[in-house]
């Protein structure tokens, strides 16, 4: 069985090929592209294991997607390359678009053209139902995208439905509400508070002043999940009888408030909430501050620079279906996620 996964240096694209690896004989390609520093820290595990190879490509380039499908012949071709960062997407929308919608195309129009008994899996998200109309949401919530990451991922969706209709290829687009873990990005709202957590912790060990975390909308409500879970879901999702979509999520939400709440508890540190709006604060409390001899106090602030131009306000998944259907359910729940990557980050942190 030959397997090829994209986006192996971000977070889903490393997890997936650590799952295949274990729970899978398959030979895996992990696709990447030509930069000319590439950063290989998430597939540490994995770089050496003589059942991976790395081979390049694009996703804006089809010539390199129809050459590693026509030459490789996979069994599953795994799409977890993407322009993957909401809130930079208003920024460069075409690029944006390029990579997750005409680059699913391009990936549909190799395996239509070169392997069409190829399965196909396209990251979905619960960024394309944005402005919800009903919680929680499930499989066939609206498409209603508010950011170009949104429609992006929503056009690629409807791509799928037509070339699995059109060419019966086996080709899926199940949604992803979010999901962290100790691989994520540095940009996303998880690892950040979880890093800048444990820069603030070695800083009180250190008897060292800090900086604050700087962060953008606090209110907005997330269902996050852990990305070793949601590659189960896919690998499930892909080996089914017949192609169906689904939605996996953890079926809770919590806001970007609670997320900081959780990480500071996690790592020792008393916090509390003052103010509102754009002048609320999150500051070591008196007696923390007394205690520990802090040179510092202001452990959050809120940066409107980090506001979007739109935002999706309530995430909350229903994967009910994945569940009964796939016999899927996440394993690390919402404190374990937390308390995962603050200490991870702690024992890890570097200045
Ligand atoms: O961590 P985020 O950047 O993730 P977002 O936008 O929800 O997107 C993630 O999940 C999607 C699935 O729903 C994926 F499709 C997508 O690829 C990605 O993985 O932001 C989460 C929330 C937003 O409401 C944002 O406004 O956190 C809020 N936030 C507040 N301050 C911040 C910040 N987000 C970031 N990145 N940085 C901040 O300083």
């Amino acid at each position: 069985m030959k397997i090829l996964v994209t986006g192996i240096l971000g977070q889903d694209g490393a997890n997936m090929v650590e799952y295949l690896l274990e729970n899978t004989e398959a030979k895996i390609f992990g696709m990447i592209r030509r930069t000319s520093n590439p950063n290989f820290v998430n597939c540490k595990s994995f770089i050496k294991n003589e059942r991976f190879q790395l081979v390049y490509g694009d996703l804006s380039d089809s010539i390199s997607l129809d050459n590693l499908v026509r030459d490789i012949q996979p069994d599953y071709f795994i799409n977890f390359a993407a322009q993957s960062f909401v809130g930079c997407s208003w920024e460069i929308p075409l690029q944006t678009f390029d990579a997750n919608a005409t680059g699913v195309a391009r990936c549909l129009e190799a395996i239509r053209r070169f392997q069409p008994k190829c399965r196909f899996y396209s990251a979905g998200s619960s960024e394309e139902f944005g402005d919800v109309q009903y919680s929680p949401q499930d499989i066939t919530h609206p498409v209603r995208p508010r950011s170009p990451y949104g429609a992006s991922k929503a056009a690629a969706r409807h791509l799928v439905k037509v070339y699995r209709e059109s060419y019966n290829l086996y080709a899926v687009h199940s949604i992803l509400f979010n999901h962290e873990g100790t691989k994520r990005g540095e940009e996303f709202v998880t690892r950040k508070i979880s890093k800048g957590v444990a820069r603030i912790y070695h800083a009180i060990k250190n008897n060292q002043p800090f900086a604050p975390i700087e962060l953008g909308n606090l209110d907005a409500k997330r269902d996050w999940s852990d990305s070793e879970d949601f590659v189960e879901g896919v690998w499930r999702i892909m080996n089914q009888d017949k192609p169906k979509d689904y939605v996996l999520s953890s079926n809770e939400t919590h806001t970007i408030r609670e997320f900081i709440n959780k990480s500071f508890f996690c790592a020792g540190i008393d916090g509390v909430w003052h103010g509102s709006g754009q002048q609320e604060e999150m500051s070591v409390s008196t007696e923390y501050a007394i205690k520990n001899e802090i040179q510092s106090s202001i452990l959050v602030k809120i940066n409107p620079k980090f506001y979007r131009p739109a935002e999706v306000e309530l995430l909350l998944g229903d994967s009910t279906p994945a569940r009964k259907e796939l016999g899927w359910k996440p394993k690390i729940s919402f404190d374990n996620l937390v308390e995962r990557m603050v200490k991870y980050d702690i024992d890890n942190f570097k200045i």
